[in-house]
């Protein structure tokens, strides 16, 4: 099969022979990236983060719902779902989402956190490029935001939800994980709860003492489980994506390419060095820096200069 032009018809079987492609970082992938780079950036990416089994899947779950009643096509990347932190909560996600799995117009995919020799955030930006491609108008993408490498992949939407549950000290634990910053919007998820007014109140305390640089995030209630709230979520959402159009999302989409650019030079280079530096070499430049008889930037600096005229 033409693995572009399928792409570009949105046939799913190419779509994800596709991401397994970028997922394992191999030569093909990059020709394919090449050809479909025109066809992409183009989507509204919406980043859903917050601490594990904070309802993301159940929320996105509902956005699919929601989307898809205005006939939007949605592609859909659950990052690290089976990390110890969501104790092997994948088929969790799968059973939630798969009442979707029917519908063409619907894509999920996983993607593990480890494991991607060109990065983690390189290979989401491909697959969303993929997506992209295939015509997926609205990408959702789920994170545990847990690392930086998370944080990192989270950045690369164009609005970004942080989930956060009332009670238990859940609210401090994403404020550790330097998610605040990041929100447009915060969701206050599982808003069943007693305390959901205190986290509120927490909230606004913590915004009424400033935020830098950008407008004020949003806050929304919802309960995911009975489809509560996602109507105004999924309205404030797609407000953002409008107000951020000519400012902070061309800044956002700008920042996405400086870091593809990055990641690829990086990838690149480091490919290099494996041709150029046999295992065995680079065994003994070890052992050398190992005894002390040779520092490890004169090695690199060495090794670089090989490279040139490659
Ligand atoms: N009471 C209540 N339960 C909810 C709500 N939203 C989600 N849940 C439940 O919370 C649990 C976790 O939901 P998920 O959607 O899997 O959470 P998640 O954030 O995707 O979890 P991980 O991917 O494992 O981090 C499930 O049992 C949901 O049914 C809510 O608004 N209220
Ligand atoms: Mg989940």
């Amino acid at each position: 099969m033409n693995l572009k032009q399928e792409i570009l018809n949105g046939n799913p079987r190419a779509i994800a022979k596709a991401i397994s492609l970028v997922e394992n970082d191999s030569v093909k992938a990059q020709s394919l990236m090449k050809e479909i780079f025109p066809q992409t950036g183009g989507s509204l990416i919406i980043g859903i983060t917050g601490a594990p089994g904070s309802g993301k899947s159940t929320l996105v779950d509902q956005l699919i719902t929601r989307l898809s009643e205005d006939q939007k096509k949605i592609g859909v990347i659950a990052v690290d779902p089976s990390s110890p932190f969501s104790g092997g909560a994948i088929m969790g996600d799968r059973i939630r989402m798969m009442r979707h799995s029917e519908n063409p117009d619907v894509f999920i995919r996983s993607m593990a956190t480890r494991g991607h020799l060109g990065g983690l955030t390189k290979a989401t930006g491909e697959a969303i490029s993929i997506m992209e491609a295939s015509g997926k108008g609205v990408i959702l993408i789920e994170t545990v935001g847990v690392g930086q490498d998370e944080v990192e992949v989270v950045k690369m939407a164009d609005v970004i939800l942080v989930v956060l549950i009332p009670g238990a000290g859940d609210d401090i634990q994403a404020f550790k994980a330097g998610i605040m910053e990041i929100a447009d919007i915060f969701v206050i998820n599982k808003a069943d709860s007693p305390d959901a007014d205190k986290l509120e109140r927490q909230l606004h305390a913590m915004l009424d003492l400033g935020v830098k640089d950008r407008p004020v995030p949003e806050i929304v209630r919802t309960i995911a489980t009975q489809g509560e709230g996602i109507e105004e979520l999924y309205k404030k959402t797609l407000g953002l994506s409008m107000v951020q159009e000519g400012d902070s999302r061309t800044i956002r989409k700008k920042r996405l390419v400086e870091w593809m650019l990055k990641d690829i030079i990086n990838a690149k280079i480091s490919r290099s060095v494996q041709r150029q530096v046999r295992p065995k070499e680079f065994a003994s430049f070890v052992e050398k820096i190992y005894l002390r008889k040779i520092d490890p930037y004169s090695v690199a600096d060495q090794i670089l200069t090989r490279l040139k005229g490659h």
